[in-house]
């Protein structure tokens, strides 16, 4: 059985961890149908922050990113899937929580832009260029979930 599978990058920033909901976030995923590929716990250093969000250097808020961002550590994961950047981003929702979608976790979780739990690539071309950045090739998992023919459909 091959489908046409996406992966992208998501990663519990460090008001997530912090507030316990490491576990709600990747329930919400789980529970969306997406598989888990590579995860990878730790406290990023400055530099590499800055090669993270570098398309958000010079930004008002940039600074202030880069703080949050290495101010404790973060759950980094790969999830796999069909639509699995554009089905992310609205597990998520908006980036400003006042705007996410009810039930969408930064709506029932986050009041904050500056504190918006999670980030999660935004089109193919980040996606891979991100998990290229956070993982190796190697530390990916490539298996067969016994359910997939029940949530992937060709
Ligand atoms: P995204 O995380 O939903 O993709 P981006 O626009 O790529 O949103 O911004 C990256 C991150 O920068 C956001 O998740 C948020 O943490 C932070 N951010 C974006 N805009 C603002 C702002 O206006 N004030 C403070 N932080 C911001
Ligand atoms: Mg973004």
């Amino acid at each position: 059985m091959e489908v046409d599978l996406e992966q992208t990058l998501v990663l519990i920033k460090p008001d997530g961890v912090q507030r316990g909901l490491i576990g709600e976030v990747i329930h919400r995923l789980e529970n969306r149908g997406l598989r888990l590929v590579g995860a990878n716990f730790q406290q990023i250093a400055k530099d590499f922050a800055e090669l993270h969000y570098a398309v958000h250097k010079g930004k008002p808020f940039y600074d202030g990113l880069i703080d949050y961002i290495t101010s404790g550590p973060v759950m980094a994961m790969v999830w796999e899937g069909p639509n699995a950047i554009l089905a992310v981003r609205q597990t998520m929702g908006a980036t400003k929580p006042t705007e996410a979608a009810p039930g969408s976790l930064r709506h029932d979780f986050a009041l904050e832009v500056g504190r918006n739990l999670t980030h999660a690539s935004d089109s193919s071309e980040t996606a891979r260029a991100e998990i290229d950045l956070w993982f190796r090739a190697d530390d990916l998992v490539k298996w067969d979930r016994d359910i997939d023919h029940w949530v992937f459909e060709a």
